[in-house]
Order: C-alpha cells, then structure tokens, then sequence
C-alpha cells in the first residue's frame, strides 16, 4: 500500500493518474494546503519544501540499505520517476529510450508547472490579493508569453509524434497532461485553435480511464462552503509565506529526523 499526501489540484493529479495507471493500490492522506498541513513537522518531515504531493511507500523496491524501512519520496517528477521503476511501467530501461522520456519530464517539472502556476496566479487568482489591477499586467504579460510558447513547442512535437517522448505512451505524458488539459481554462479558449496537435493530444490521453479516475481522486477535499474570512486567511497562508513564518515548523522537523 502506498500512502499519497495529497490535496486535488494539477501537481496531486499527475501521481493519483500514475498509481491508477499502474493499478497500485494507494490511500489518499489529505493536505489541506489552505489550511495550513504542509507545515506540520510530520510532512516536512517528507517533504521538506512544504509542497505535496508526496508518497511513502510501505514495501518499497529491494535495495537501499536493504532495511526495508518504508521509503518517502517529495516531488512528482520523483514520484512518478519511482513508479515507473518499481512496476517496469511507462518508462524504458534502455538508456536512449528512457532519457528520451526523462527529458520531457523534466522539461514539464521546470516549465509548464511552474509557468501555468504563475500565469495563472497573475491572470486569475491575484485580484483577490492586490485592489491595484496595475501590479498584475507585467506579470500576466510575462507569463501568459512563457505559456504560449511552451503550448508552441508541445505542439510542434505532437506534430511528429503521437506522444510526448516518441510513439509510446509515458510518464512524460502523465506529469504533463494535468497542467496541459487546462490551458484553455486557465489562460485561453482559444488556445485550442492555435494548438490543433495539442488538443488532439489532450483529448486522447483525456480518454483513458486511469487519467479519469486519478483526475477525480480526492474531488470531494476542500469542496465546503467557506467564508470570505477563511478563504482570505486560506490566501494568506498560501501566499505569503516567509523563512520566518515556518521555521519552528522546519527545525521541529528536522530534529526529529535524525
Ligand atoms: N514541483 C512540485 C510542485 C508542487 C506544488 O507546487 N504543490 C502545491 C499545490 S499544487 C502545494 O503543495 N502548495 C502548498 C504551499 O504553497 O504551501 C511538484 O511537482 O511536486
């Protein structure tokens, strides 16, 4: 059994996909990152940049330091990156094939997770921090661009291939698929015109049932009404996070790991 620290949004969707697609069974342990679970010394302890999702698995691969003490893992491109390892799924072995795959992965980890985070903070969510419109234009601007471009080089490459790394489905396609399928909810319906190789794409990984049922995983977790009040105390602590503000939580953290 595997234990998924987890809360419903892109980063958590891209390993509930993954557990379905390998058909692993998983247990879903909610972080309510609005409310503050990413900070307590139990998951810094797993995942030290206070940021699901996480996994520990309790019957991890052989090997390490071969005490067969459960093993955590921070991080979905690691994550998935495990997965693929320890079930021989959706990830070559042989040395071309897997860094064929690795890349894209880890182009996903560095580009369009962080851009589309950012795009969307600035195009969506930030008018609820900031009543000056003006301080979100650069921003916007700025990464909105980055989206497009990135949708531009996805799309180019599903010109030539079916998928992501080549002509096989993989985890290039599972981590980048929760972010991609929401381009056009997220930044613009539109998009979908200018990236014709993109949407087919989406639309056919969309269609397998292990992308539904890890897309819908947890969909009742922080479905509750709330008031302004709390959804305003819920942005604070997402979004003004400092050193000092979390440190205690870090250093608790840390002496008990060692
Ligand atoms: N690079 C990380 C990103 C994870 C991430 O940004 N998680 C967000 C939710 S989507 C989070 O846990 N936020 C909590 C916080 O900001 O304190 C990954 O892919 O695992």
């Amino acid at each position: 059994m595997i234990d998924v620290h987890y809360w419903p949004t892109p980063n958590g969707w891209k390993v509930t996909i993954m557990l379905e697609e390998c058909g692993l069974d998983y247990k879903i342990i909610p972080v309510d990152i609005g409310g503050g679970d990413q900070f307590t010394p139990d998951f810094l302890r797993i995942s030290p940049n206070n940021r699901m999702p996480a996994i520990v698995d309790h019957e991890p691969l052989p090997g390490g330091d071969g005490s067969g003490a459960a093993l955590s893992i921070f991080e979905s491109g690691a994550i998935l990156e495990y997965l693929a390892e320890k079930t021989g799924k959706f990830l070559p072995t042989d040395t071309a094939g897997k860094y064929k795959v690795l890349q894209w992965v880890h182009w996903q980890m560095a580009n369009l997770g962080p851009m589309m985070g950012n795009a969307n903070h600035f195009k969506n969510y930030a008018k609820n921090i900031t009543d000056d419109p003006g301080q979100l234009v650069y921003g916007t601007k700025r990464f909105v661009g980055e989206v497009d471009r990135l949708s531009g080089v996805m799309d180019a490459q599903l010109s030539a291939n079916q998928y992501l790394a080549g002509s096989a489905y993989s985890i290039a396609d599972i981590i980048t698929w929760p972010w991609a399928f929401l381009i056009g909810r997220l930044i613009d319906e539109s998009m979908w015109e200018t990236f014709p190789h993109l949407k087919r794409w989406v639309d056919e990984v969309g269609e397998r049932p292990a992308v539904q049922a890890g897309r819908k995983a947890g969909g009742e977790l922080g479905k509750g009404e709330r008031t302004e009040e709390e959804e305003k105390a819920r942005r604070e602590l997402l979004f003004n996070q400092t050193n000092e503000k979390v440190r205690s939580a870090r250093e608790a953290a840390v002496q008990t790991n060692n």
